[in-house]
């Protein structure tokens, strides 16, 4: 098309990467609760996957962990004293704030926001609109950094649209990303982008937290400009929430023309498919589709199949699939993947396995890890250099992780208040390897 591409911006995995049981309604959160992380690891984990990518021919982007333990809002919350004191006071005292304070899970970026490339958006500008995250209070924290970072990302604002968080209410509750799915004929041509919501304002849900709301979709597409007649609004299967989808990307993943799902994924798939169909310019949308007689809901949660990633290696004729290595231990899963790739004119042709299991144990595959932004030529031009990829940076910061990540972070590690003086520190130094200034987290500006 235009020499558009998409491109992955992963996010960092914090210092404090841990397993604290935050997420209500995702298993493996609840599953590893308490149980040791590794963060120098999974950082790699994370760090190696983005250059897989870049060996498979793709840009890749990376975004920088917050700043953990949120000493500016333990103290909003009336702790005081040193950062140290605040952190060792707010740890004794409500250690259920003290482990949101705490949570990295702003490494899964594709939470961070929504984004609508230019071709979509009435006004020609790439528009992405930060999420509130407010469902749960560790990723609600999350918003203020996530918007200063996409501006720093996003600088021109004649060519970037950069939208705060929706109000953080139960009735605009939006997680971003995980549930969007866009499906275009190429990168650069206008596609149809399809919001997943798991339940209206007004309703109220037992079972496990629906994350997104109808309103908080519509809400992101009017701000996006949006045309009607290229958006589709689907609502999510309660029972696929209910087995542990807490995000539509756990049972669905859409690239180009292709939309890979669970059959048990939305309410209505026929309506789905229908709109779809009627809403695709210039393309012919395929629907790839696994049976629950196949895979149950529970494989799939368990395995996370539809949390790859779904992309074109440049030059192949069908797309990739780029899954977390628990696909191919589950056999259910890993027959199903080398029957649908061993198809002639196979839609999904490839696929490639990723280690990414410790950002798997807290809920986090190889889909959750990355924001797809897709940009013009001029576009990527304009956006920040210093946070794309190239061996330079991945040395770096591979020798930044080795420096100052702990090897093992099990939860009454967390007491420690060296945490803080030792986080800290890396940030600083990050700060000198990404273009993010001297004054980017709020500790450098006390
Ligand atoms: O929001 N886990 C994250 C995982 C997010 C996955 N993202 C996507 N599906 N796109 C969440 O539930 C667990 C943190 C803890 O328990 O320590 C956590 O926040």
């Amino acid at each position: 098309m235009s020499g558009a591409e998409e491109i992955n911006f992963d996010g960092l995995v914090g210092l404090t990467h841990n397993y604290a049981g935050l997420s209500e309604g995702n298993l493996a959160s609840a599953r590893n609760a308490n149980t040791t992380a590794r963060p120098r690891e999974a950082a790699l984990q994370g760090l190696a996957k983005m250059q897989r990518l870049r060996a498979l021919g793709l840009s890749q982007g990376v975004l920088p962990p917050h700043e953990r333990p949120n000493i500016a809002w333990l103290r909003s919350l009336g702790f005081s004293g040193s950062d140290a004191e605040v952190w060792e006071h707010a740890w004794k005292s409500e250690p259920t704030i003290a482990r949101a304070a705490l949570a990295s899970s702003a490494m899964w970026a594709a939470n961070a926001a929504t984004v609508s490339p230019s071709a979509d958006c009435g006004d020609g500008r790439l528009h992405a609109s930060v999420a509130n995250l407010q469902t749960m209070l560790h990723r609600l924290l999350e918003g203020e950094q996530t918007e200063r970072t996409l501006r720093r990302v996003l600088p021109d604002e004649a060519r970037f649209a950069v939208h705060p968080a929706l109000t953080p209410h139960d009735a605009l509750s939006d997680e971003g990303a995980a549930n969007h799915m866009r499906m275009a004929g190429g990168a650069g041509a206008p596609g149809v982008e399809i919001f997943v919501y798991g339940r209206r304002a007004s309703e109220a849900r037992t079972g496990f937290p629906a994350r997104q709301t109808r309103e908080a979709s519509q809400a992101i597409a009017r701000r996006h400009g949006l045309s009607a007649n290229a958006t589709v609004f689907a609502r999510q299967a309660p029972d696929a929430i209910d087995a542990g989808a807490f995000h539509n990307d756990v049972v669905a993943v859409a690239h180009e023309h292709v939309l890979f799902h669970h059959e048990d994924a939305f309410v209505d798939k026929a309506a789905l498919y229908a709109e779809v169909r009627a809403k695709a310019q210039g393309f012919e949308p395929v629907f790839v589709e696994v049976p629950r007689a196949r895979v149950g809901l529970d494989d799939a949660v368990t395995s996370y199949l539809f949390n790859s990633q779904l992309l074109r290696v440049p030059g192949q004729a069908s797309l990739t699939l780029i899954a977390p290595t628990e696909v191919r231990e589950n056999n259910k899963t890993a027959t199903v993947v080398a029957e649908m790739i061993a198809q002639p004119n196979a839609a999904i042709g490839a696929v490639e396995y990723v280690e990414v299991r410790e950002s798997m144990r807290n809920g986090g595959g190889p889909a959750c890890l990355r924001l797809r932004v897709v940009m013009t030529p001029a576009e990527r031009a304009a956006a920040a250099q210093g946070f794309f990829l190239d061996d330079a940076l991945a040395a770096k910061l591979e020798a930044w992780i080795k420096t100052h990540y702990r090897e093992e972070i099990a939860q009454p590690d967390l007491a420690d208040p060296a945490l803080v003086r030792e986080t800290q520190a890396a940030l600083d130094e990050l700060t000198r390897i990404l273009p993010l200034g001297s004054d980017f987290y709020p500790f450098q500006r006390t």
